[in-house]
């Protein structure tokens, strides 16, 4: 008996500039191949059961492409499984926020895919002895959450849900994405479920013994570099699927084969060094790159560099690394300011637009944003309400 667990496909996630010669998105041809390979690979293991926990799709109405991609690829899975049930949950991404908008993944239910879109639902399949309680977004976030426990006679007894599991995560939340409903470790404890197969969480991740997020199958949050650190943490390299062998409790780790790599190069100290030498730090980081930076998504951080050193870099080699690679993201830091030395009295409060400023230069941004303008942008709203507070 054994279930295969996908979760996060993001169809029509969308990212940096580049297309494909049929003019549609490069990361979102890169998305739909990686959900291709995770079919492929499920209907060569053959498993019992398919379970697809949430985020099918990375909005609530996704684009024509995407749809006729999706119904493409779940129909493949109908047809060369025709005996194995495949349970579909809406995640936060794919549940519209009014009733009236209807849920797109309606669609799927006549292709013979049992959908759980709206209200957590108990599906029983007793050819299989397998019973699933299918716990979507929206079930998750209505005033009355559903009883999760396992109910019925049969033996395998499994709960899907998309959400957060509470503490589970780094404080400075640099991995998951907001928007998840929170579910406690012990409301998943309760009962000994034979299995729970989590979406939400992109990186892939045993939370206990018999529950576990299958992750992402591409790089497909606004901070990939927040997933890249905690996967290196894990030992985890790329993405995947899972597959679980249901009366042993064992997991097998399913790599899917992506399309391009994703690097964030150790940081650079710029520190006391002249632009003529972080030219030279920055293309030996880039010429030392495994299999090169063409084509890939390539991220150099580089800390303590002054307005003036970050003005006079050779900016005519940097364009032709932004060229090369699918995208290259410079990300220059300016030094600290301790505003306490020379300024007021020694540790005096910091206003608030200097604590959003030192806040926005350090936080992670999405890869394709400027951070000067953003620092700056944040600032002047800082300081535009704080102006508009003070006249009343
Ligand atoms: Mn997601």
């Amino acid at each position: 008996m054994k279930i295969a667990h996908l979760a996060d496909p993001h169809l029509g996630f969308r990212q940096y500039h580049r297309q494909t010669s049929s003019g549609l998105n490069q990361r979102e041809a890169d998305v739909a191949n990686a959900f291709r390979r995770a079919v492929d690979g499920v209907i060569a293991a053959r498993p019992d059961a398919v379970l697809v926990a949430g985020d099918l799709f990375h909005s609530v109405r996704p684009t024509n492409p995407a749809i006729l991609f999706a119904f493409h690829q779940f129909h493949r899975l109908r047809e060369a499984l025709p005996a194995a049930p495949i349970v579909l949950i809406a995640g936060n991404h794919d549940t519209p926020r009014s009733v009236e908008t209807g849920s797109i993944l309606g669609l799927f239910d006549s292709i013979g895919v049992d959908v759980v879109a709206d209200e957590a639902r108990r599906l029983s399949y007793p050819a299989l002895g397998l019973s699933v309680l299918a716990v979507p977004h929206n079930a998750l976030v209505a005033p009355e959450r559903p009883a999760m426990e396992p109910a019925g006679s049969e033996p395998h007894q499994v709960l899907m849900l998309h959400g957060e599991v509470e503490g589970l995560f780094p404080a400075d939340r640099s991995s998951v994405e907001y928007g998840g409903a929170l579910v406690s470790p012990e409301a998943l404890a309760r009962g000994g479920w034979s299995y729970v197969a989590l979406g939400h969480y992109h990186v892939q991740r045993e939370v206990a013994p018999r529950v576990w997020y299958a992750g992402s199958l591409e790089y497909v949050s606004p901070n990939p570099w927040g997933e890249l650190h905690e996967e290196a943490q894990l030992g985890l390299e790329g993405k995947g699927w899972l597959l679980v062998d249901l009366p042993a409790g064992r997991v097998q780790r399913q790599p899917v084969v992506l399309a391009r790599r994703v690097h964030d190069l150790p940081a650079l100290d710029g520190q006391g060094r002249t632009a003529a030498e972080l030219d030279q730090l920055i293309a030996a980081a880039v010429a030392a790159l495994p299999g090169g930076h063409q084509d890939q998504v390539v991220r150099q951080v580089i800390r303590n560099v002054p307005r003036h050193i970050g003005r006079e870099l050779n900016h005519t080699a940097i364009r032709a690394l932004k060229a090369e690679a699918l995208h290259y993201q410079l990300d220059l830091r300016r030094p600290e300011v301790h505003r306490e030395v020379g300024v007021g009295a020694p540790g005096r409060r910091r206003t608030l637009p200097e604590l959003v400023e030192d806040y926005l230069t350090r936080r992670l941004l999405p890869g394709d944003l400027d951070r000067e303008s953003f620092v700056r942008r944040g600032t002047e709203l800082v300081q535009a309400a704080e102006r508009e507070w003070a006249e009343g």
